[in-house]
């Protein structure tokens, strides 16, 4: 970028930074040039409604970064976490433990599918997966089954950013400058032309998780640790399973003895109208993910949900039993102030029966979205629960262009929609009335319509 912020047009917004201090963030899956030219900064929240530093008042469209299904700076949560900071700040998570951890993990087993049974913090659905895909690999060679190292992701499939979880994951763009982490191959993802514009699954596809048996085939299931997938793509545009996809998964693994690991970052904890996308899509799998909503996005907090099994496994090979069984973990995990968090945040979730909510009103927010539909550049919209996404016809030679523009136009109209790759995400928050899904939905149709 140019050394002198004042090449670009200064918006209202970066008055209220230095030059230097917007030059000094390097930001996180940002287009950093565009953004320092033209900054969007929220300074509050309330409700559904964010606020920028020049008091313009912004509907939340995808739930800050599909975190925030409660709505935002509940009182419960931020209540709270001001007690606790003030009580126990930190507490070292190494050998000592303190009460909130135990309880926040029996509540996360309540609310997740029978059998698993077991959980272990962490502090950001990246770091979950990577733990995951860590308890995985011990587990085998804890069973005397060394070679099983391999994993099989999706093409398509998001399991953030860290070595395992881009290794695993399916979007090139994100692997491209760093290389080859884990070892891993991929099945293929379930978009198929015979499935535009579906509502909730699209009922063509299952056949596709037999290309897993191909993968067994050609690896051989000796070599393979486990199979990760979300049940319900999220950052790749919303790609509900296909009927019956999953359920074939979860067969496939059985029959070969692989670990089917379901990363929930985003679809557990209310999002699919029920507490997990295992629960909505009748799947159980061997090992869960959770982050972003598990604190309503209000403390860093990721949870890996496994099968008991796993656990004992690793307990009856631990050797003496002062000896530490699962050599990992991080600094914060289960860190007092976000377990607090974590708390409140399902607290809320369970009193106020905001997956039963959203179940409800799912059928709403698919009729409301797929009116979308035959609006210019629109090729495609999918949703389930809610969350939605919708795929743009490409700018000649700048497939990525087009949702960029759209989600400026949006921010303009007063509305935080999501972009990446070529689509766009919807993902309102649980307590959205149908007044506000509506505003949402005319807000993308005009900013569709005023696209070059
Ligand atoms: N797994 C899944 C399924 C995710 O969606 C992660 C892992 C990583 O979580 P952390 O906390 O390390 O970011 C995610 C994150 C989007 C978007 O635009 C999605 C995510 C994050 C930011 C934006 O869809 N998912």
């Amino acid at each position: 970028m140019p050394d002198n912020l004042e090449e670009y047009p200064n918006t209202g917004a970066s008055q209220t930074l230095s030059e230097a201090e917007l030059r000094a963030h390097w930001m996180p899956f940002t287009g950093n040039r565009q953004f320092k030219r033209q900054p969007r900064l929220f300074s509050s929240a309330e409700g559904v409604y964010y606020t920028t530093v020049d008091g313009r008042k912004v509907f939340d469209g995808l739930s800050g970064l599909w975190t925030c299904g409660l709505g935002h700076c509940r009182a419960e949560i931020s209540e709270a976490v001001s007690r606790q900071v003030a009580s126990l700040d930190y507490s070292p998570g190494f050998q000592y433990g303190h009460p909130l951890s135990f309880k926040l993990a029996h509540k996360v087993v309540e609310l997740t599918p029978d059998c698993l049974d077991q959980v272990f913090f962490t502090d950001s659905g990246s770091e979950t997966i990577d733990t995951a895909l860590k308890m995985a690999r011990g587990y085998w060679r804890n069973r005397g089954l060394p070679g099983k190292t391999k994993f099989i992701g999706r093409v398509k499939g998001y399991h953030g950013v860290n070595y395992g979880g881009i290794g695993v994951g399916g979007i090139g763009f994100n692997r491209k400058l760093f290389g080859q982490a884990v070892d891993a191959d991929h099945i293929p993802h379930t978009v198929l032309p015979e499935n535009t514009f579906s509502k909730g699954l699209p009922d063509a596809g299952a056949y596709l998780a037999d290309e897993l048996e191909e993968l067994v085939l050609l690896h051989d299931a000796s070599n393979i640790a486990a199979v990760v997938v979300e049940p319900m793509s999220g950052t790749a545009g919303v790609l509900p399973p296909p009927k019956g996809y999953l359920k074939r998964l979860r067969e496939i693994c059985d029959a070969h003895n692989l670990l089917l690991i379901f990363d929930e970052v985003i679809t557990g904890l209310g999002r699919m109208g029920a507490y997990t996308g295992a629960e909505e899509f009748g799947v159980t799998p061997d090992i869960l993910t959770l982050a972003k909503q598990i604190t309503n996005g209000a403390q860093p907090l990721g949870a890996v949900v496994s099968k008991q099994e796993i656990y004992d496994t690793y307990m009856d090979q631990g050797g003496p039993d002062y000896m530490v069984e699962f050599p990992h973990g991080y600094t914060y995990s289960a860190h007092p102030v976000a377990c607090a968090a974590g708390l409140a945040a399902l607290d809320v979730l369970e009193r106020e029966k905001l997956p039963q909510r959203v179940k409800a009103m799912s059928g709403y927010f698919e009729q409301a979205v797929h009116q979308l539909k035959g609006a210019p550049y629109v090729e495609d919209i999918r949703n389930y629960g809610f969350a939605a996404g919708i795929s743009l016809q490409h700018c000649p030679g700048e497939p990525l262009r087009r949702p960029f523009e759209l989600g400026l136009k949006c921010f303009e109209k007063g509305f935080y929609v999501r972009w990446g790759g070529d689509t766009v995400q919807l993902a309102p928050a649980f307590v959205v009335t149908e007044e506000q899904i509506d505003s949402l939905i005319n807000a993308v149709g005009e900013a569709l319509h005023e696209l070059p």
